[in-house]
């Protein structure tokens, strides 16, 4: 029986920036200024560099040397643990002896692992359970038979038991679409949320709850990893502001490349892809659903899809949030004011001679985008779950205990800082 090796590399993108977070906490750690949850926002101290982020992208490369079934396709599955603990799929896609499986995905930093299993065209299938060592650039890791399971009767001897009815070269068993030879693999990512603060470019309150909004994707890829349709599911849970906010996602392809969008609108003078999923929230939800005690409005769905023609593969697409930002409408402002997350890039529509005026201090230049002067604040962040959000003029940081330290740590302690863990909470001033 062959050896089956699995070579997985993880880079963190952005590298370089990493590298000086890294020096930054070592200036910081131990100065914590601020470990009162009664403190604001601004009076945290926040480290240089600091990225605001509560997951990183991990880039996932595997290849294999399985040449039992010649230069056939073999299925890869990317979960965020073992299946059998309830893990969830991330990813899906094909790798052969000669083509290797490419993947970046958005993981929590408190995950500290990824679990891969590789399905041959004959069911038989090796695991790997994938360690995510700090901002480790490469890793390797080495599946022998002793970690193989078989399923059913067959284990290889060069045949494909399993049939293939729409040819594309992915066995049925392991088609996500099996008789659609244009798809093969459902990649997911989600439920995350993005909250959002409103007054950019001045300071906001820091409840992060101006929006608030789920989201969730399914890239679908075809037997050689290229994305052909990206589905997606918003769910508009609060509307805390009285500014008439839009919101909308940039993704990372050509405007031209997208075609038959539903449930969204493809933003013209674009030169890539801009969906503006609505134009007005107080037009979409009635109540704020912010303020404790107040009658609420329901919350909102939206069901977004497109279809991408000559797509990316799945690697150089991603999974994640991608390019998601607000833009204030109201009377006095307009199309041109939009709030991205920390170094995320404005669109083309975005009015880029607001960058640094207010409180805000982007250098686009940089790609240090939408933080605050003096004390590095975002306007909007983005939770790997279904965010429980502040109340209405209660600041994130009186809300959950551990997000000073989080912060002021430079993102090294408390990386579940809003997970629902004993003391991390203040239910009082959580919606
Ligand atoms: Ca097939
Ligand atoms: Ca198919
Ligand atoms: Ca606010």
């Amino acid at each position: 029986m062959n050896k089956i090796s699995f070579t997985i590399f993880l880079a963190l993108i952005a590298f370089q920036s990493c590298k000086q977070q890294v020096i930054e906490k070592q200036d910081t750690l131990g100065t914590n200024l601020s470990q009162n949850p009664d403190h604001r926002i601004d009076e945290v101290r926040v480290p240089n560099g600091f990225s605001w982020e509560t997951s990183r992208n991990v880039k996932v490369k595997i290849t294999t040397n399985d040449t039992r079934f010649k230069n056939e396709l073999h299925k890869i599955e990317v979960y965020n643990k073992k299946p059998e603990l309830g893990g969830k799929k991330l990813a899906e896609g094909s790798v052969s002896t000669d083509k290797a499986f490419e993947t970046l995905i958005l993981t929590p930093f408190m995950d500290k692992s990824f679990y891969i299993q590789k399905i041959a065209p004959d069911g038989s299938k090796d695991f790997e359970l994938c360690a995510i060592v700090g901002n480790q650039a490469l890793a390797e890791i080495k599946v022998d038979n002793t970690q193989k399971i078989v399923l059913g009767k067959s284990d290889g001897g060069g045949n494909s038991p399993i049939g293939d009815m729409d040819g594309d070269g992915v066995a049925d068993d392991l088609d996500c679409y099996p008789s659609d030879p244009t798809k093969a693999f459902c990649n997911t990512y989600g439920i995350a949320t993005l909250a959002f603060e409103d007054l950019w470019p001045h300071k906001g309150d820091y409840d992060m709850n101006d929006m608030v909004i789920n989201y969730s994707y399914k890239v679908i890829t075809n037997a050689t990893n290229h994305v052909v349709r990206v589905e997606a599911d918003y769910t508009l849970r609060a509307t805390g502001g009285s500014y008439n906010n839009g919101f909308g996602v940039e993704f990372p392809i050509s405007r031209a490349s997208i075609n038959t969008v539903q449930g969204a609108t493809l933003e013209t003078n674009q030169s890539k892809a801009v969906l503006i999923v609505f134009q007005d929230m107080r037009a979409e939800m009635k109540m704020w659903n912010t303020i404790p005690n107040a009658a609420g409005s329901p919350t909102v769905d939206y069901q977004v899809s497109f279809n991408v023609s000559n797509g990316p593969t799945l690697a150089q697409f991603g999974l994640g949030a991608y390019n998601p930002f607000i833009w204030n409408g109201s009377n006095g402002f307009g199309r041109g004011y939009e709030v991205h997350l920390p170094g995320g890039m404005p669109t083309d529509l975005a009015n880029t001679s607001l960058l640094g005026t207010g409180a805000d201090a982007s250098q686009l230049i940089n790609g240090d985008t939408y933080i605050s002067k003096n004390d590095r604040s975002p306007w909007a962040i983005n939770i790997p779950i279904e965010f429980d959000y502040p109340i209405e003029k209660a600041d994130i940081n009186t809300a959950y205990t551990k997000f000073s330290t989080w912060v002021s740590s430079g993102g090294t302690q408390y990386v579940d800082w809003y997970t629902n863990q004993n003391g991390y909470r203040n239910n009082s001033n959580i919606y």
